[in-house]
């Protein structure tokens, strides 16, 4: 009877075996497959910042032509900063829309993408612009806005105090002028007349690397005695309230590849004082310990 009982019992002791092993085998598999691509373990997505920023258009350029399978995010320069810091907290994979300076590249350890086919246009400078009829109506904040001119280094500590440390950037840019007398000192023109126009009002885009330079500008203007109004506004509307002469300047202006469009529209109507800045980038980047190197194999 035991025996009879035994015997009967080995196929299902091989079939519980066999269902075992299978079972196993396919967990993993699936597992595989779901881990499986590239593209699953960026979620599809690339992590963009505010609609009208350059870097947006040029990410939508850049989907076409490396034909990527993958939507491109819009939100703000925080929420992708933030869906950066808690990607990395947890080592998941993320590719955001990045740019240099940015005090990101201080905080983590990040790299671009390569871009063989060149969508992101390679090196470029920040520019200042002015509207029309500034010089004569304030020629020492014309004069200060045309030798307005720093390192990309300058920038960035400025960015770093107002991000990293969350300090004001009233603040943050009072306390790099007070450490950088000599550079400042050379931005201010002596014996020029401040002009009929008391106040100066600047336009910008509360990008992070913008925040520091026109507070920086700000800051100066005050010391030279104009009174300075900073408006905040978003990237379309900072061009045409320059062109409209809304706007007496703005030092916001990434050229020639970024802001290019932008720029060709208002063009004639404004005048270019040059670059502010000279090595600034776009792209998209990773955090180091992502294993992909070009944006070719993005879809890998
Ligand atoms: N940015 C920062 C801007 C210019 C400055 C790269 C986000 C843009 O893409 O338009």
């Amino acid at each position: 009877m035991l025996r009879k009982y035994r015997v009967m019992m080995l196929p299902v002791f091989i079939l519980f075996l066999v269902t075992a092993v299978f079972g196993c085998t396919t967990t993993t598999a699936e597992k595989e497959s779901s881990q499986g691509t590239i593209k699953d373990k960026f979620n599809g997505e690339i992590i963009g910042i505010e609609p009208g920023a350059g870097i947006m258009k040029a990410t939508e350029k850049a989907i076409e032509e490396y034909n990527l399978d993958y939507t491109l995010k819009d939100g703000s320069s925080a929420a992708m900063v933030a869906a950066l810091k808690s990607a990395i907290e947890s080592k998941k994979w993320i590719v955001v829309t990045g740019w240099t300076p940015h005090w990101m590249f201080a905080r983590w350890d990040l790299k671009y993408l390569e871009d063989p086919k060149g969508v992101y246009g390679g090196e470029e400078h920040i520019a200042t612009i002015a509207r029309k009829g500034l010089q004569k109506d304030a020629p020492a904040a014309y004069q200060m806005l045309d030798a307005f001119y720093w390192q990309p280094s300058d920038m960035e500590a400025v960015m770093l105090d107002i991000n990293a440390n969350k300090m004001d950037p009233d603040e943050a840019a009072q306390k790099w002028i007070r450490e950088n007398e000599d550079k400042v000192k050379k931005w201010i023109p002596e014996g020029v007349p401040k002009g009929n126009l008391k106040k100066i009002k600047l336009g910008y885009v509360e990008w992070d690397s913008e925040i520091a330079s026109t507070h920086v500008v700000k800051h100066v203007l005050l010391k030279m005695g104009y009174d300075v109004e900073l408006k905040a506004v978003d990237a379309g509307v900072m061009w045409t309230g320059i062109g409209a002469g809304q706007f007496d300047a703005i030092v916001a202006a990434w050229l020639p590849y970024t802001h290019g469009d932008y720029y060709d529209q208002v063009k004639d109507k404004v005048e270019n004082l040059g670059p502010n800045l000279e090595g600034a980038k776009i792209g998209l980047v990773v955090p180091k310990y992502v294993t992909i190197n070009s944006i070719e194999e993005l879809n890998n």
